[in-house]
């Protein structure tokens, strides 16, 4: 028996190949596959890369509209010292603003942070502040300053003159 299966082994001998390696003909489908597959990859890395570069000025814009709205959140709707009587900053400058509408028609480029100091690493984007005030029963129409008591804040951030991103809120005057 065991004699039998050893004689079996020694005589079972694999036919040997006709040749151990790739053909011409195989080389080059495989270069023209890997070449395919290459130009697929690069194009493919190309449209993320431009997929991505929008998507950061997208994140960014929307950063710099946060900003705007923490930094007027707190602020009251009009002047708490002469209340309606100027729409618009009744003080020199944006250190000194106390009130939403001191905001209206300001234009800050380069960008500022919540804490109002130029954010100059975000050079080549500005923020756009427009302040109205809206009808109570419809905040998209827009009425005559300090006649309603709601407002509608709408912040635009452009880059490059380019609109990248805009937000609308309302506040009321309370
Ligand atoms: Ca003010
Ligand atoms: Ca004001």
């Amino acid at each position: 028996m065991l004699q039998n299966s050893k004689f079996k082994i020694q005589n079972s001998k694999f036919p040997p190949r006709a040749d151990n390696g790739f053909s011409l003909i195989e080389v080059l489908i495989a270069a023209v596959l890997v070449g395919l597959a290459v130009a697929a990859l690069l194009g493919a890395s190309r449209s993320f890369t431009m997929a991505n570069a929008s998507g950061a000025d997208l994140s960014t814009a929307e950063f710099l509209i946060e900003q705007i709205r923490e930094l007027t959140t707190l602020l009251p709707v009009i002047d708490p010292q002469t209340e309606t009587a100027t729409f618009g900053p009744e003080e020199a400058g944006l250190a000194n603003y106390d009130d939403l509408d001191d905001f209206d028609g300001a234009n800050f480029s380069p960008p500022i942070g919540a804490n109002r100091v130029a954010l100059s690493n975000f050079a080549g984007f500005s923020q756009q502040v427009i302040v109205e005030n809206v009808n109570a029963a419809n905040f998209e129409q827009v009425m005559a300053d300090h006649s309603s008591n709601f407002v509608r804040v709408t912040v635009r951030v452009l880059l490059n003159s380019r609109e990248i991103s805009s937000v609308r809120w309302i506040r009321a005057r309370y």
